[in-house]
């Protein structure tokens, strides 16, 4: 039971007590110069449950996903993505801005592209044409409410792209999310691609930072481009420290919030004026509409919903006129659940 129940993001999780402990005490040297041991620690601890040869510190996801693309692409090159991707959405359009590179949405029944959705968008040798640079897929998919696609999907899309010479990038801002969900190694959904991005500053409860990994070579070519966009940090062994916590502590956990997200979508599917596809509750996120059908519906329905929550100390984020976005994570228990259900009843009721 928290006195403010915050369901906004995973984003807002605080350091753990041991993760400001581990921060106090960490040992610390210039990262840049490659000689920060926590840093050096944590990126050997990523790359290991990555599966991959080497892994690169970086403030955020989404300079993880631009170090990415950078380091795969040049300019003029085209990158396919999902239509509902976050980097195509909420990323400021930075791979196209910095980057140089057109980013080619594909729309997707479910956020995931297919084979054959890869197979078509895939340019051909012609001089009119942007050359394929990269394919980018996300797991956990945020905009489809934290569903998850298995680590055969993702190596048949990766075949298709590699057949033609492509590498292939997942934005696992939400990986082990999608890993305890579905009770598969981490290291099954990154086996197939050439870079991950995964954070540890949402679900994983740290407070900074993210992760990329890939082949030594590519972290390589990461770390000159990372320096170039001024994320090449001095001490980070202060934030680190935590992410090392994150791994070792708060992955397993996770399951939680998925048992939590599961209630609060189950609550809300008993509510005549809202409505939830309960298919797509699969790890810690869950999206609901306002339905407006059945009665006079308020003003902006959404916005009396966020007010009224805020009222009660219940805060929730709109995702469009009739959408809201709840994210469960390790400062929201069950007791929180409840009343933010009861909130919503209450609220609703008078619709
Ligand atoms: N997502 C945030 C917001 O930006 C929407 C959130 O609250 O969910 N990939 C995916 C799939 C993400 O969900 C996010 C963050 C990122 C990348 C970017 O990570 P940060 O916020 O660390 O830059």
């Amino acid at each position: 039971m928290h006195d403010i129940v915050d369901l906004r993001s995973d984003t807002l999780t605080l350091p753990t007590p041991e993760m400001r402990e581990a921060m106090g005490h960490a040992e610390v040297g210039d990262d840049v110069w490659e000689e920060d041991p926590t840093v050096k620690r944590l990126e050997a601890m990523a790359a290991e449950r990555m599966g991959k040869e080497a892994g690169l510190f970086v403030t955020s996801g989404t300079l993880g996903n631009l170090v990415s693309v950078l380091a795969q692409t040049r300019p003029g090159q085209e990158v396919v993505l999902d239509l509902d991707s976050h980097i195509f959405n909420y990323e400021v359009a930075g791979t196209s801005a910095i980057g140089g590179v057109q980013m080619r949405p594909v729309k997707t029944e479910r956020g995931f592209l297919t084979p054959a959705q890869v197979r078509e968008a895939l340019r051909p040798a012609n001089i009119h044409v942007p050359p394929t640079g990269l394919v980018c897929v996300e797991n956990t998919h945020n905009r489809q409410g934290g569903t998850c696609c298995t680590p055969e999907e993702i190596a048949a899309v990766a075949a298709v792209a590699h057949g033609a010479g492509v590498p292939v990038h997942l934005d696992g801002a939400r990986v082990f999310n999608a890993a305890v969900a579905l009770r598969r190694d981490a290291r099954e959904f990154t086996r197939p691609v050439d870079s991950v991005t995964f954070c540890l500053s949402k679900g994983l409860g740290a407070p900074v930072g993210s992760v990329v990994c890939g082949s030594a070579e590519l972290i390589g070519r990461a770390r000159r481009i990372r320096k170039m966009l001024g994320g090449g940090m001095r001490q980070a062994g202060v934030i680190a420290a935590a992410g090392i916590v994150a791994l070792e502590r708060m992955v397993a956990r996770l399951a939680e919030d998925h048992v939590n997200a599961r209630a609060l979508a189950e609550g809300i599917v008993t509510l005549p004026r809202l409505s939830v596809d309960l298919a797509s509750v699969q790890t810690n996120i869950v999206i609901f509409k306002i339905e407006r059908a059945g009665g006079p519906p308020p003003e902006s329905p959404v916005n009396e919903l966020v007010k009224g929550c805020a009222a009660r100390k219940i805060k929730i984020h709109p995702i469009g006129p009739a959408a809201i976005r709840c994210v469960t994570h390790k400062d929201v228990d069950a007791e929180d659940i409840r009343r933010a259900l009861d909130a919503f009843g209450e609220i609703t009721s008078r619709w």
